[in-house]
C-alpha cells in the first residue's frame, strides 16, 4: 500500500483502494491547496485504470447547433443571440441535411446536436431536426437535447417529459448529451441561469430517459462563481441518480471560459485547477463508468495530462463546435482521427475508437460498423 506525504489524504488514499465511497467533507477537503496535485493525480488514476486500464477512448462526431436564437440569457453563455441580432441564425431543413452528409462522409459515428431556444420555432421543428436526419443518415446516432430543451419542449407542448422523450426516440433520438447541468445548488444556479429548467427537472428528465433505456452524460460547468462545496453537492446528486439508474455513461467536468460572456470579469480556470477538477470528479463518482477530458475546452496539451488525472476519453474529432469557440477558445475546431491518436500515444495511453453507447469501432475508411461493448472494471 502507497503512502502519502500529506496527513490529510492518508483516510482518503485508504478509502479509495478499499472502494469505500468518500463523502461530502472528503471531496471539499480535496479541493484544499495542501493536496499535492500529484498525489491527487495519483489516486485518480487508480480509480481511472481499475475501470478501463490504459485505454483512452475516442469518437468520430459533428455538432449541429440548429439556432443559436434563445429565451433564455444564462450569464456565462456566449454562443446564444437575439432574433435581431447580426449573429444569430436558424437552420433550414437544407442546411441541417448538408451537415448530415458532411458527417456521413467524414465518417463520423455520431451527431451532437443542441441549440437555443427559439421563440418561434414550434416543437415540431426540434423533431423535425432529428427525424430529417435519422431518415437520411440511418447510421449516425444522434445525441441530442438537454433537459433545458426537453423541459421547454414539454412546456410548448402542454406533455409530460416522458412524452416527449418518447416522441423524440420515436423521430430517431438516440441519446441524451450532458449539458443543461451546470452547477445544481440553488444558491449558484439561481445567479447565472434562473429561468431554464431547474435541477428537480434536470434529473426527472436524465431519470425518465434511463427509464425508457436511453443512455445519457452528464456535466459540471466549474470556474466561475462556485464554491468546492457546491461542486461536490453537484457529483454527490449525479452519483445518487446513478445508483438509482446506472444510466450515465460519462461524465465531463466544463471549464468556464469568459470571453463575450456577462462574467467576462472572471479569469478562466487555471490548467492546475482542471487537472484537480478531472481528478476529484473521478473518485467522487465512482460508479460512472467514464470521464471525459474534453479537448476543445481544456486545450490539447491539458486533455493529454488529464489522461492520468482520472480520464480515460477525449470526445472526438468535433466539428463545426461553437458553443467554446464563441467563448473565446482558442484549440482548433477540428483534429484529425491521427492527431487524436497521436496526442493519445504521446500521452502513453492506447487509443480506441468508440460509437456513442461505448462498443468498439471496427472501420474501413468511412465505413464502420459496431463492434464488442467495452467492458468496465
Ligand atoms: O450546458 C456554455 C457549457 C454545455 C460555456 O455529452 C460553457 O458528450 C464553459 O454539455 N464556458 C454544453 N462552458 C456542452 C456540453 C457537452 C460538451 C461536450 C460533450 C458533451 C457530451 C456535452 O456547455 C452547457 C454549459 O454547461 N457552456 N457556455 C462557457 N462560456
Ligand atoms: Fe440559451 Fe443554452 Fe445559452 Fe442558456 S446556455 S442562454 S439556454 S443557449
Amino acid at each position: 500500500m502507497l503512502r502519502t506525504s500529506t496527513p490529510i489524504l492518508q483516510p482518503i488514499r485508504d478509502k479509495v483502494e478499499s472502494g469505500e465511497r468518500l463523502t461530502l467533507d472528503d471531496g471539499v477537503s480535496l479541493y484544499q491547496c495542501e493536496v499535492p496535485l500529484p498525489e491527487l493525480g495519483e489516486l485518480a488514476n487508480l480509480v481511472r485504470e481499475r475501470k478501463n486500464g490504459n485505454f483512452a477512448y475516442y469518437n468520430i462526431n459533428t455538432h449541429l447547433n440548429p439556432t443559436n436564437i434563445c429565451v433564455y440569457r444564462c450569464t456565462f453563455c456566449a454562443f446564444r443571440a437575439d432574433l435581431r441580432e447580426a449573429k444569430g441564425y436558424w437552420m433550414n431543413d437544407e442546411q441541417i441535411l448538408a451537415r448530415g452528409q458532411e458527417a456521413v462522409d467524414a465518417g463520423s459515428t455520431e451527431m451532437h446536436i443542441v441549440g437555443g431556444l427559439h421563440h418561434q420555432a414550434k416543437y415540431d421543428w426540434y423533431r423535425r431536426v432529428i427525424s430529417l436526419l435519422h431518415d437520411n443518415f440511418p447510421s449516425l446516432h444522434l445525441k441530442a437535447w438537454t433537459p433545458v430543451e426537453i423541459d421547454w419542449f414539454a412546456r410548448q407542448t402542454q406533455k409530460p417529459i416522458r412524452w416527449v422523450l418518447e416522441d423524440m426516440i420515436d423521430a430517431g433520438l438516440g441519446s441524451l448529451p450532458g449539458g443543461g447541468a451546470e452547477i445544481f445548488h440553488p444558491e449558484v444556479r439561481q445567479q447565472i441561469c434562473e429561468h431554464k429548467a431547474d435541477s428537480a427537472r434536470w434529473f426527472e428528465t436524465h431519470r425518465t430517459a434511463h427509464e425508457l433505456g436511453l443512455r445519457s452524460n452528464c456535466t459540471m460547468l466549474y470556474g466561475h462563481i462556485e464554491q468546492p462545496y457546491h461542486r461536490i453537492d453537484h457529483l454527490i446528486r449525479l452519483r445518487d441518480l446513478q445508483d438509482e439508474t446506472g444510466g450515465f455513461q460519462t461524465f465531463i467536468p466544463l471549464a468556464f471560459h469568459p470571453d463575450n460572456t456577462g462574467l467576462s470579469h472572471i479569469t478562466k480556470p487555471s490548467g492546475p485547477m482542471d487537472l484537480r477538477t478531472m481528478a476529484i470528479s473521478r473518485l467522487m463518482l465512482d460508479n460512472v463508468p467514464h470521464m471525459k477530458a474534453y479537448w476543445i475546452m481544456l486545450g490539447v496539451g491539458t486533455a493529454q495530462v488529464a489522461l492520468a488525472y482520472g480520464a480515460d476519453d477525449i470526445d472526438g474529432t468535433v466539428r463545426h463546435e461553437l458553443i467554446y469557440h464563441d467563448a473565446g477558445a482558442e484549440t482548433p475546431e477540428i483534429l484529425s482521427v491521427e492527431a487524436i491518436r497521436r496526442l493519445i500515444e504521446e500521452a502513453g495511453r492506447e487509443p480506441v475508437e468508440r460509437d456513442t453507447l461505448y462498443h468498439r469501432v471496427e472501420r474501413e475508411g468511412s465505413e464502420w460498423q459496431a463492434g464488442e461493448k467495452i467492458a468496465v472494471g
